[in-house]
């Protein structure tokens, strides 16, 4: 059993930070149902989803991701590199609070979950404008004691690591090598995404399955041809809040 925690979409979402993307009128009644078919995807992967009700004054907290690390053992809980979204982790901590014990990222630390791939007992953290060396310091120190290694990742002109990589399979990444060079992933197969596609590297796997966005079918095709099975999702108004796939929920295995 995987329990996913997720948060309805806020109804200020249109006033959502946005650090790389044009300002783009949101439909939150479209983002609303979108969410909702996104919650069917996790269930028809095996996941049994908490709902948080949404936030009207916090734009960004349907992106939940940003606001705690799930480790096997500890929920971390982040300090979101943007002010604004440091109130989301207060209802996220009390809802992790049931499932793990928890420990605190703290000023003057910034990181964000998107910005944290784990793989295994990899963790692989992104320089980005969100997470400083301070915030990779503090996950290093909570982390390495339970086994983990802690691993800060160069990367270029995406909002998080995990706009630039997220993990397909077993042992394999899709990536764009334009915003992260695959070198910073030893041992793991790299599969990119179409170059026609940047935005194309966020999927977001649950288990032996994958979710995966509907408007990038290059890539989409390329993970068939890998014979990975995928749950095609709609999220264009996440999309325009520059979210994705793995930001709108925290898995708790
Ligand atoms: C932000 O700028 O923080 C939000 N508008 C988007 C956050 C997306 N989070 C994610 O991909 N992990």
């Amino acid at each position: 059993m995987i329990n996913a925690i997720v948060r309805e979409v806020s109804p200020a979402i249109g006033r959502c930070e946005l650090t790389y993307q044009e300002w783009v009128e949101i439909d939150y009644d479209l983002a609303c149902h979108q969410h909702t078919e996104y919650i069917r995807a996790l269930e028809g992967l095996g996941c049994q989803v908490t709902v948080l009700p949404a936030e009207p004054d916090l734009p960004d907290s349907v992106f939940v991701e940003d606001t705690a690390l799930v480790l096997d053992e500890l929920g971390i809980i982040t300090r979101p590199g943007t002010e604004s979204r440091r109130p989301e982790t207060v209802s996220v901590s009390k809802e992790l609070a049931r499932h793990r014990p928890l420990a605190l990222i703290q000023d003057p630390a910034t990181l964000e979950g998107g910005d944290i791939l784990r793989v295994g007992r990899a963790i692989y953290v992104g320089l980005s404008r969100r997470s400083n060396p301070e915030g990779i310091a503090q996950l290093r120190a909570l982390a390495e004691p339970l086994g983990y290694t802690v691993h800060a990742v160069q990367m270029q002109d995406c909002l998080h690591l995990k706009s630039a990589v997220s993990q397909i399979a077993p042992g394999a990444l899709l990536l764009n090598p334009r915003w992260v060079q695959p070198e910073a992933f030893p041992g793991l197969q790299v599969i990119e995404v179409d170059p026609s596609d940047p935005h194309a590297a966020n999927a977001l796997q649950v288990r032996s399955g994958l979710i995966y966005p509907a408007c990038f079918p290059l890539t989409l095709a390329r993970l068939k041809e890998h014979g990975i099975a995928v749950t095609v999702v709609d999220v264009s108004e996440m999309q325009k809040a520059e979210g994705a796939v793995t930001c709108c929920s925290l898995l708790i295995y």
